[in-house]
């Protein structure tokens, strides 16, 4: 049954990545609600080949949509997503600001869409860098319990916003237009994304170490990660190095990442065949390859994992779990 659906942060790379994959996903959409904030009231988006006006929260509220997904940063989910739930309305945030609290749901649909029940109004889509990690993670870790990780990121202008493409894109015309980070970007890599915490990592970091072990329901994981912003918008890449509790054999390995849903293993080194940015822009799988074992200690592996930040990680994820919540009757 179609339903009346908001979309809170309408006009941003998120947000408006949402709607392209509601579209494509052909989300059963009876009236499109974009909500945003009273700078972008009255501007109109596309959905379905039709303009819509773009309304205030109030409004979008009133008009009684069954489901809200969120973009439009943590201060605004917090005083709103709580408003958006008590009308009766299931909200999917990407923001940061519900992840961690624990009467909340952080979901990644191919890890843990089974914790969802009917009694969830405010849902969490995880960090992208963190989504595309635990799709790879997962069959992995079923199969040989993982102990320890340690990823590196690679992570595209995309994931920080409009402002970032823009200062990208008139860097490399040597344009100089407004700064979304403190340094170029451009022949550039930024060892920090998002603030700097008391332990000398960034927040970025800490979602990252935070998030695996909720969504992947195991406080025993140890996460460690550097989070690097890199002159890219196709995608984030990541390098995953991964110590299990158990012994494994590689053709085991990709054999699990084969069947795993969601993935797709791009390995043949005779070929130079390998995940990138450049290939994994406007899809949906997480793509891995590189997968070797680590020399230098047993149990361990080495993998690269790439996906398209505003797709599997925001976007996409989003939908998908409101399809979950559909298909289980959860909405
Ligand atoms: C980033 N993951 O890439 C963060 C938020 N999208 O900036």
């Amino acid at each position: 049954q179609k339903m009346k659906v908001a979309v809170v942060g309408a006009t941003g790379l998120v947000g408006s990545k949402m709607l392209q994959v509601l579209e494509e996903r052909n989300f059963p959409v009876s009236e499109l609600i974009p909500v945003a904030s009273e700078k972008s009231v009255g501007k109109q988006v596309m959905f379905k080949g039709k303009p819509y006006a773009v309304v205030g929260m109030e409004a979008g509220i009133a008009a009684k949509p069954a489901l809200a997904l969120f973009s439009a940063g943590g201060s605004t989910s917090l005083e709103w997503a709580p408003k958006f739930a008590a009308a009766g309305i299931k909200v999917i945030d990407n923001s940061s600001a519900w992840r961690m609290d624990p009467t909340k749901k952080l979901v990644v649909p191919e890890v843990n869409a089974a914790v969802l029940t009917k009694d969830d109004f405010i849902i969490a889509n995880p960090n992208c860098s963190t989504i595309q990690m635990v799709v790879a993670l997962q069959p992995l870790h079923k199969a040989f319990t993982i102990k320890r990780i340690v990823v590196s990121t690679y992570q595209s202008v995309t994931g920080t916003g409009k402002k970032a493409v823009d200062q990208l894109m008139n860097e490399r015309k040597g344009v100089q237009g407004e700064m979304a980070y403190k340094y170029p970007i451009d022949l550039n890599v930024i060892p920090q994304i998002d603030v700097f915490l008391e332990n000398g990592y960034t927040k970025e970091e800490m979602k990252m170490v935070n998030e695996t072990k909720k969504i992947m329901q195991d406080d025993n994981i140890r996460v460690t990660a550097t989070t690097v912003r890199i002159p890219v918008i196709g995608g984030h890449s990541e390098s995953v190095n991964i110590e299990f509790e158990k012994e494994f054999e590689l053709p085991n390995i990709i054999d699990l990442l084969n069947n795993a849903p969601g993935v797709v293993v791009q390995q043949d080194d005779a070929a130079q065949l390998y995940p990138m940015p450049l290939w994994a822009h406007e899809k949906d799988e997480v793509f891995v390859g590189r997968i070797r074992r680590d020399e230098t200690q047993p149990k361990t592996l080495n993998m690269w994992v790439v996906s398209d930040n505003l797709r599997k990680g925001a976007a996409t994820n989003a939908v998908q779990i409101a399809e979950y919540l559909l298909a289980n009757h959860l909405l």
